[in-house]
């Protein structure tokens, strides 16, 4: 459970950093089954280059390396090992969610990023809600460390407060937002441990720099919220969409 000062820095701040949720067995057991969910879906011949390009790129990779770094993406974990599952409805997390987001709460969508030692891609800054908007907002992140994670590392960096501003304007050519007027070094780098979760509002600016180090940096990505809030747009249904991690749904639609 949160404290109420914790609660209170989410609501002022856009994002918060919940130390400890997972155990050390709980994240060594899930990145085992990273790596192995990721030979099965590569040896299976799937692509997994997830590198977002754009202009952004020649303000956060030197000229010489664009389109030399990597990011590796898989969509719905859940379905690829019940490992994934179990985290996902880790009464913790979803306690910790509950307490920022209301009782009753929703699956949006699951992601699992590794960026590669070394040459692991960055992250425009950008705010999630232009992907899949929703009429209240109640829409969160719950970003999952798999190993510490480090500015070198590319862990997540992002701009306290500006959730206040509801949506911004975000580039045409791939809806991120301007680098002149948000650039990544005006964010406040989220540094954590393996087993620690970050929480951000969809709302709230956010990105990443590349990976220098020689180890992979790797996050699992939950996207959850209130029962109760509606989409404004069909889009980025995925499956699982709607299975509640926590209470009930007060108005399911069937
Ligand atoms: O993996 C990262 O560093 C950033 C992920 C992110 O910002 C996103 O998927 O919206």
């Amino acid at each position: 459970m949160l404290t109420p000062e914790q609660i209170q820095f989410y609501k002022d701040n856009g994002y918060l950093l919940a130390e400890g949720v997972f155990t050390s067995e709980d994240i060594e057991e899930c990145v085992r089954e990273t790596d192995a969910m990721f030979d099965r879906v590569q040896q299976g011949g799937r692509q997994l280059e997830g590198t977002w390009r754009g202009k952004w790129q020649e303000t956060q990779i030197p000229k010489e390396e664009i389109g030399k770094t990597s990011l590796l993406g898989i969509h719905n974990m859940q379905y690829h090992s019940a490992v994934f599952t179990r985290m996902l409805v880790n009464p913790k997390l979803a306690g910790i969610v509950a307490d920022l987001i209301g009782p009753n709460v929703q699956l949006h969508h699951t992601k699992l990023h590794i960026k590669p030692p070394e040459k692991g891609s960055p992250f425009p800054m950008h705010q999630d809600y232009h992907y899949f908007p929703y009429e209240q907002d109640s829409m969160i992140a719950a970003v999952i460390y798999l190993e510490d994670a480090t500015v070198e590392s590319g862990c997540l960096c992002v701009m306290p407060g500006v959730h206040k501003q509801g949506p911004l304007p975000h580039e045409p050519d791939g809806l991120y937002l301007s680098p002149q007027k948000y650039p990544i070094e005006n964010a406040t780098p989220c540094e954590g441990n393996a087993g620690d979760v970050l929480l951000f509002s969809y709302l709230t600016p956010h990105g990443s720099y590349l990976n220098r180090t020689d180890h992979p940096r790797r996050i699992a990505l939950f996207q959850f919220c209130s029962a109760t809030d509606r989409r404004l747009k069909d889009v980025h249904i995925s499956p699982g969409h709607g299975l509640m991690v926590h209470g009930v749904n007060p108005t399911p639609e069937a």
